[in-house]
C-alpha cells in the first residue's frame, strides 16, 4: 500500500518492500505510524503532530533528539574519514573513545571492544568469556547461564542465553547447547506496586548455586543478566539479588556479565547499572545510549585481567578471532564522543537521579487506573502492567499504545501487557506530568 506524507514530503510512499523488524507487518501497513522528524523531547509524525517521546526512541536517545553537537560531530566525521579498516588498521577516534569510556567505567573495567549493536556486543562478550577460560587452561568452562525473561538481542548467542519464549521458539532447533536459565525475579504476588527495588526475591540468586551443584563450577563460563530487565517489561532486581549473584560468581570462578544495553549511560541516574547497584561485573555490554541512538554502535567493556589473559595466551599473531567490519566506525565513534560530552556538560546522569523521585510519584499515580495490576519504577524507567484480556495476551496494552499515539500524541512502548516508559534524560517535570496525564486518559479509554 502507499501512504501520503502530507507534511514534509508530499510524495507517496510505498510500504510493501520493507520487512519491518519485530512488527506485525500486515497490521502496521494497514494503519501506519510514521515519524519524519525529531527534536528534543518530540517526534514529528507524518501528519504534522508533535509526539511526546516517553521512550527515548527505543531506550536509546538519552540526551534527547537531534542534539546539535552530536549532529555536527557526525557531519564532520563523515566529511573527514568516511571509513577506515577495523582489522590491523586504526583511526584516532576509536582509540580516543575507548580511552574516554575506560575513564568512566566502574572498577577495573578498562578495555573496550566495539560492535555495532547490543546483539553483537552480547555475542562478543560470550566469545570473550570462552576465550578467557581457554587462555587460563580451563576450556571445560563452556556453559552459559542466562535468566528467564532476559533479553540479550537476537544473535544465536543472544537468543540462547535470552529467556523470552517468543524470540526463541521458531529457532529452538538451532540454539546454542550448554545453556541454563536462572528463574525470573518478576513476582507480582510478593512485589506488586514496589517503588524502586522490590524487597522479596534475593534468594532467587541461589538457584545459581543449584546449577553449580548440578553441573560443576568448572563447566560454567559465565552468567549474563540485565541489571534491570528492560525488554521483558522493566523487571527491577530485588534488594540484595545482584550482590548475591556477584558473590556466587566470585566464589565459583564464573564470569559475571552485565548486559547494560538499556541501563548504561544514565538511565538509572548513574553512569551504569553496575555503579547504581554497587555491583561490579567482569564484562559489560552496552549499545543504544553510547551514541544517543544517532549512529549504530555497541561495545563490550572488559576487565584488565581478562584482556591480559587472552593476549598473554598468544605468543604472536591475532589473539582473538572476532570483529566486525564496522567495529569502532568513525561516524559512530564521533557520535559517541560528542554524546559523552553532552552527558557530561549537561550533567544528565545526575539530572536523571534528581528527577527520579518525581518520576516515581508520577508513574505510581496511575495505580488505580482501569486494569492496572502493577506499577514499577527505577531511575527514569517506569512500567505499568495491565491485566491481559482473556485468551488475548498483549491486546489490551497494544490498544493503549495505538490510542496514545493516535489520540494523545504520546509514544509509549509495550511488551505483552506491560507498558514501558524511559524518557530522554532531558525530560522536564511538566512533560512527566503530560506523559502520565495522557497515558491515564488512554487507559480510561481502552476497556
Ligand atoms: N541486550 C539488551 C539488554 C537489550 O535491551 C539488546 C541486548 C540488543 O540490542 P540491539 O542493538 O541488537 O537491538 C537489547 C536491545 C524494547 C526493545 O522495546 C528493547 C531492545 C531493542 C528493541 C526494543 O524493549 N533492547
Ligand atoms: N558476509 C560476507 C559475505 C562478508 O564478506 C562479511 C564481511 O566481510 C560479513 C558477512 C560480515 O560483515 P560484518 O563484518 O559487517 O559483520
Amino acid at each position: 500500500m502507499t501512504v501520503t506524507l502530507d507534511v514534509t514530503t508530499p510524495n507517496e510512499l510505498s510500504l510493501e518492500a520493507l520487512w519491518m523488524p519485530f512488527t506485525a507487518n500486515r497490521a502496521f501497513k494497514k494503519a501506519p505510524r510514521l515519524l519524519v522528524e525529531a527534536k528534543g523531547m518530540h517526534y514529528t509524525a507524518a501528519d504534522g503532530r508533535q509526539i511526546l517521546d516517553s521512550t527515548a526512541g527505543l531506550w536509546c536517545v538519552n540526551a534527547g533528539h537531534c542534539r546539535e553537537p552530536i549532529v555536527a560531530a557526525i557531519q564532520r566525521a563523515a566529511a573527514t574519514l568516511d571509513y577506515a579498516p577495523a582489522f590491523s588498521m586504526g583511526h584516532p577516534l576509536s582509540f580516543e573513545l575507548a580511552t574516554r569510556l575506560a575513564e568512566m567505567l566502574p572498577g577495573d573495567l578498562d578495555h573496550v571492544f566495539f560492535a555495532n549493536s547490543g546483539s553483537e556486543a552480547v555475542d562478543t562478550a560470550l566469545k570473550i568469556a570462552l576465550a578467557y577460560h581457554i587462555s587460563r587452561g580451563q576450556p571445560g568452562r563452556a556453559r552459559f547461564i542466562g535468566r528467564v525473561r532476559g533479553y540479550h538481542g537476537v544473535g544465536f548467542g543472544g537468543i540462547s542465553v535470552g529467556g523470552i519464549e517468543n524470540n526463541r521458539k521458531a529457532f529452538a532447533a538451532q540454539l546454542l547447547p550448554l545453556i541454563d536459565h536462572l528463574p525470573t525475579t518478576h513476582d507480582l504476588a510478593r512485589n506488586a506496586f514496589s517503588r524502586g527495588q522490590p524487597n522479596a526475591g534475593r534468594e532467587l540468586a541461589d538457584s545459581l548455586e543449584t546449577l553449580v551443584q548440578k553441573h560443576g563450577a568448572d563447566t560454567i563460563a559465565a552468567v549474563i543478566v540485565e541489571p534491570v530487565a528492560g525488554s521483558a517489561g522493566v523487571l527491577v532486581p530485588p534488594v540484595g539479588y545482584l550482590e548475591r549473584l556477584r558473590e556466587l560468581c566470585t566464589k565459583h570462578g564464573i564470569l559475571l556479565i552485565f548486559d547494560e544495553v538499556i541501563t548504561g549511560f544514565g538511565r538509572l541516574g548513574a553512569s551504569f547499572g553496575a555503579e547504581y547497584f554497587g555491583v561490579q561485573p567482569d564484562l559489560m555490554t552496552v549499545a543504544k545510549g553510547i551514541t544517543n541512538g544517532a549512529v549504530p554502535m555497541g561495545a563490550v567493556f572488559v576487565r584488565q585481567s581478562i584482556y591480559e589473559s587472552v593476549l598473554d595466551a598468544t605468543e604472536s599473531g591475532i589473539e582473538f578471532f572476532h570483529g566486525y567490519t564496522y567495529s569502532g566506525h568513525p561516524l559512530a565513534a564521533a557520535a559517541a564522543l560528542a554524546t559523552l560530552d553532552v552527558y557530561r556538560e549537561e550533567g544528565l546522569f545526575a539530572r536523571a537521579a534528581e528527577l527520579a523521585p518525581y518520576w516515581e510519584a508520577a508513574v505510581h499515580s496511575l495505580r488505580g487506573a482501569p486494569n492496572v495490576i502493577d506499577v514499577r519504577n527505577i531511575g527514569l524507567v517506569g512500567a505499568i502492567e495491565l491485566a491481559p484480556r482473556d485468551g488475548k495476551v498483549g491486546a489490551r496494552a497494544g490498544e493503549v499504545m495505538v490510542e496514545c499515539f493516535a489520540n494523545e500524541s504520546l509514544l509509549i512502548r509495550v511488551t505483552g501487557d506491560i507498558i514501558a516508559m524511559s524518557p530522554p534524560l532531558i525530560v522536564e517535570r511538566e512533560q512527566v506530568d503530560a506523559i502520565v496525564e495522557r497515558l491515564g486518559r488512554a487507559l480510561r479509554n481502552v476497556s
